[in-house]
């Protein structure tokens, strides 16, 4: 008979993840995250998730782009790095596929530089032949497989294009990989629709993080987290204030930012995804659940880990 452990999130599983940091600290302690994201008319979901990774503490950030895009790029991301990359040919203001030689040169380490810690792909992508083809060879790149992993967004919906090829490969990896599906990125990842996966949550979660051993964050009203080990963890916190775009994107860089810098998988995702929705709380109980931004929630981050935890 299979045994399943559920756990309901709080602050007191979420507490002992955050030492105190060492005095002598400094911006290499905690860690490179490489971000992948972003195309034209989708910067700000890039820049949300680097800016929300800053804001949990990760050392360094450095953002992969589209070269056409940069200028446009840099000033909303002060304090991360870029790095400008070939656009495609054929869909401008998006990567090209060549772009890997690069992506995987700096993953690496470029130079003197250390292996980057953690990678997200994802946000504001898009979703044209190139960036599939980007996506999935970039997943399946042997480095890749020792560097901690996070795929939201489009990066989900480029795997869901491949009849389970993709997926099986993170079946391999050491580290599992984090996969942030909303219902209807679930529904794409399945071949099943947004309502099928809403009716059945749990199992939805479940039975996906099984199959391909990944660790599965099904957002919405009540995120569930399945980890390939059968244990679940359900949030409480959240609210109707948090259904604005963005907020996904904002998600996505606060768990790359904690596995940046050190946490497990499995602590990442519980932590980024309680802690999202502490900072929603908090500023519906303040100014109500009509309506705040990712950017709101990014600005009270540090606070809400400092004070609130
Ligand atoms: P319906 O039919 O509306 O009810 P898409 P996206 C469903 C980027 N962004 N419960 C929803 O259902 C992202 O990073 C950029 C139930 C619909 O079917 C991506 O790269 C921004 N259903 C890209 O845009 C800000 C739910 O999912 C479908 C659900 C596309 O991402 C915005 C919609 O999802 C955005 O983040 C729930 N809780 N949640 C920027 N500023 O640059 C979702 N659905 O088609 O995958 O579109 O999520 O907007
Ligand atoms: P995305 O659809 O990728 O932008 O992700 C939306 C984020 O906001 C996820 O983390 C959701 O769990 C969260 N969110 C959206 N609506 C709600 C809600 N009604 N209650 C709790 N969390 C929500
Ligand atoms: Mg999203």
């Amino acid at each position: 008979k299979e045994s399943i452990s559920t756990h309901l999130i709080d602050k007191d599983m979420i507490r002992p993840l955050f030492p105190p940091r060492p005095y002598d600290a400094h911006k290499g302690t905690f860690g490179h995250l490489f971000v992948i994201a972003g195309s034209a008319g989708k910067t700000g979901a890039a820049a949300l998730a680097c800016n929300s990774a800053m804001a949990c503490g990760a050392g360094l950030v450095t953002l992969g782009i589209p070269e056409s895009i940069n200028s446009t790029m840099e000033p909303q991301v002060t304090e991360t790095m870029t790095l400008p990359l070939p656009d495609s040919s054929e869909f401008k203001g998006s990567l090209a596929a060549s772009a890997l030689e690069k992506i995987i040169l700096h993953a690496k380490g470029n130079g003197n530089e250390k292996a980057k810690t953690a990678l997200a792909i994802g946000p504001g992508l898009g979703l044209n032949s190139d960036t599939i083809q980007l996506v999935k060879s970039i997943i399946t790149e042997p480095i890749i497989n020792d560097i901690p992993l996070i795929i939201d967004a489009d990066g989900l919906n480029a795997i869901a294009t491949d009849d389970f090829n993709t997926l099986t490969l993170l079946k391999k990896r050491k580290i599992p990989a984090i996969l942030t599906p909303h219902p209807g990125e679930m529904a794409r990842l399945t071949g099943k629709t947004s309502s099928e996966i809403q009716a059945d949550r749990l199992g939805s979660a479940k039975s996906f993080a099984d199959e391909f051993h990944v660790i599965v964050v099904l957002k919405g009203a009540g995120t569930v987290i399945a980890m390939p080990d059968k244990s679940i963890y359900l949030c409480p916190t959240g609210n109707p204030g948090m259904a604005s775009g963005g907020m996904g994107d904002t998600l996505t860089g606060m768990i790359a930012g904690f596995l940046a810098q050190g946490f497990s998988a499995k602590n990442a995702s519980v932590a980024g995804v309680y802690i999202h929705g502490l900072c929603g709380d908090r500023l519906a109980k303040r100014r109500g659940a009509f309506g705040f931004t990712a950017s709101d929630i990014i600005n009270i981050l540090p606070e809400t880990i400092f004070n609130f935890l």
